[in-house]
């Protein structure tokens, strides 16, 4: 009586919480049946359920039953077992039992650092050399960034920062939201971030290893405002995507790009946010919480005077030279990065004239974060900061409450009915291009909720989408390199290809399924045509298999918060 192992039997390949939900995806044809869970040599079965079944979505297309074995809670190594189907991976039961994920996603961070060396003893086998280690008086002054000040050409320092995904570019906008988020985690679950190790060279240090890796970001977008006016330039790039060769190969000439009012006032939510994070830690970093507040208040400053100016590459290429057919990043509508950096220049400061200086609630509308739309960053951080609002903004938090529970449980509707049994996939818009960041700031609008009500269903149903990252999903791919039986193994990421190594840099989020637009990448082997399996695990797919900083942020955030949350 000996199964196979079946990749039709979709999980979360990593493990689950001894008391948390457990459910496993059946993917095929058949209806009912039993199901077993069974020691990894299937000799033993310790749990016996009957499968659900579900009903196949608008997009979602295959039939699937539903194993749930959440009642069974002995921590162990098991496998499911499928009477005509087969077996899945093994996986375990435990505590703890995505610790190491959420070391690995900060730790990932670590891996795009630039302008140093990453040894051995801290890198293991994807040691390698330092990239772009010359930004230090290396970087020029592209024509669309020209001033009298600093005229095309002058010579910059603008080392350090996170390579921004499976490029060499770093953009501030990207950069943002990412730091946004790190800091977000940090801020929401303290306690857990000043115990988790990431054996970094920093390691050991007074400060939590989270904020020593976030620093080292800071530190290069510190240096991307103008310091004659408080402007922030839009990218620090190549003016075109290098070919896929490690970082200390890649030589191209780099340069800052126009200043923009997106960039400005992302660098003043973060610069500010950072202010008051840091100031814990002044002993070790003496002068940097005054450094970060300073610049905060001169990008605010530019914004107000400049509150309209875009990043259109295209049109910059018109006038300006080189062109730069890098990573665009550009947004026209910047009224939610205004509210975003209200809200922080106001919860640091205490000064409600930042605060009344927009318009905090001018529509209902709750935009998932993203890149281009950073409005709830700016809500979490007043309701996180609820106790310390002066009336001005008091009076409004009960509207804010209300939105961010009504926006989680917009969320959650459906999903209990849903073949994969998550958050994620409510509509086909969620499979966008990096849809993985979807479902992990999914996660986070849930985990807010439950920190405004206490409300355990918003924990797991947060869980229910790492188990979607970690494979229960209709590609059955763990999307997080180097965790689960069957993950990324090719991401569009340029040192995973050039390093000739087998497996990729670990701890890295797959951008995942992108149903947008038809493949954008053109490779050749995408294999179905469902919007929910729109995925290749393939280099040449930067459509659905890069990986970014701004994916991997709500990554950590997300998996961080859940280990944080179950050690209660
Ligand atoms: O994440 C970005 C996505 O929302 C856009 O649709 C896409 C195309 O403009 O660009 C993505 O960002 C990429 C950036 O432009 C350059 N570095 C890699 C990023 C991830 O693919």
């Amino acid at each position: 009586n000996v199964t196979e192992l079946s990749e039709n039997i979709r999980l979360n390949q990593v493990g689950f919480y001894p008391n948390a939900p457990k459910v496993a995806v059946v993917v095929g044809e058949q209806e009912g049946g039993a199901f077993y869970l069974k020691t990894p040599d299937l000799n033993e079965t310790v749990f016996t359920g009957k499968l659900a079944e579900t009903k196949a979505g608008e997009f979602s297309k295959r039939p699937t039953r539903v194993a749930d074995f959440s009642e069974f809670n002995k921590a162990g190594a098991y496998v499911i077992e499928v009477p005509g189907v087969g077996h899945s991976y093994p996986f375990v039961i435990e505590e703890n039992v995505h610790h190491d994920v959420a070391a690995a996603a900060i730790k990932g961070f670590y891996y795009q650092r630039v302008s140093t060396d990453l040894p051995e003893e801290y890198a293991g086998k994807w040691h390698r050399k330092a990239g772009h280690e010359k930004e230090d008086n290396h970087v020029l002054v592209h024509t669309s960034a020209a001033t009298a000040q600093r005229p095309a050409g002058t010579v910059l320092s603008a080392p350090r920062g996170w390579y921004d995904a499976g490029d060499y570019n770093k953009y501030i906008v990207n950069s943002g939201i990412t730091m946004g988020t790190l800091l977000s985690a940090y801020e929401d679950f303290p306690g857990y971030y000043k115990t988790l190790e990431l054996n970094i060279p920093e390691s050991g240090n007074p400060v939590p290893d989270l904020l020593d890796e976030v620093l080292w970001n800071l530190r290069w977008m510190l240096t991307m405002q103008d310091p004659s006016d408080g402007g922030v330039y839009h990218k620090l790039t190549n003016p075109a995507f290098d070919g896929m060769v490690m970082p200390a190969e890649a030589k191209n000439t780099r340069y800052v790009v126009q200043k923009g009012t997106g960039a400005t006032l992302d660098f003043a939510a973060v610069m500010a946010q950072a202010s008051r994070v840091y100031k814990n830690y002044n002993k070790k970093f003496p002068g940097l919480a005054d450094s970060c507040l300073m610049a905060a208040t001169k990008a605010w400053e530019w914004a107000q005077k400049n509150p309209d100016v875009v990043y259109d590459q295209d049109a910059m290429n018109k006038q300006f030279d080189p062109d730069i057919t890098t990573g665009a990043y550009g947004d026209n509508d910047f009224s939610d990065e205004f509210t975003w950096a209200a809200a922080e220049l106001y919860v640091t400061t205490n000064k409600d004239s930042y605060y009344t200086a927009v318009n905090m609630f001018p529509d209902e509308k709750m935009p998932l974060p993203s890149w281009g739309n950073v409005r709830l960053l700016g809500y979490y951080t007043l309701a996180r900061h609820q106790d310390k609002l002066s009336p001005v903004a008091k009076k409004d938090f009960p509207k804010l409450q209300k939105r961010l529970v009504a926006f989680a449980d917009n969320l959650m509707e459906g999903a209990s009915d849903r073949s994969y049994r998550t958050v994620m996939g409510k509509s086909e818009s969620d499979y966008i291009w990096g849809s993985s960041s979807v479902a992990a700031n999914q996660g986070i609008a849930l985990l807010q909720a439950y920190r405004l009500t206490s409300d355990k269903k918003y924990v797991q149903a947060a869980l229910n989408n790492l188990d979607y990252l970690l494979g229960r999903n209709a590609t059955g791919y763990s999307f997080v390199t180097g965790y689960g039986e069957k993950s990324t193994m090719n991401p569009h990421h340029r040192p995973s290809v050039a390093d000739g190594i087998k497996e990729p840099v670990p701890g890295l989020l797959s951008g995942g399924t992108n149903a947008q637009a038809n493949r954008q990448d053109n490779c050749a082997t995408y294999t179905s045509e469902f919007a929910d399996e729109m995925y290749t695990d393939d280099d040449c797919s930067y459509a659905s298999n890069e990986i970014a900083i701004n994916w991997n942020a709500p990554l950590v955030y997300l998996v961080g918060a859940i280990e944080a949350l179950q050690q209660k």
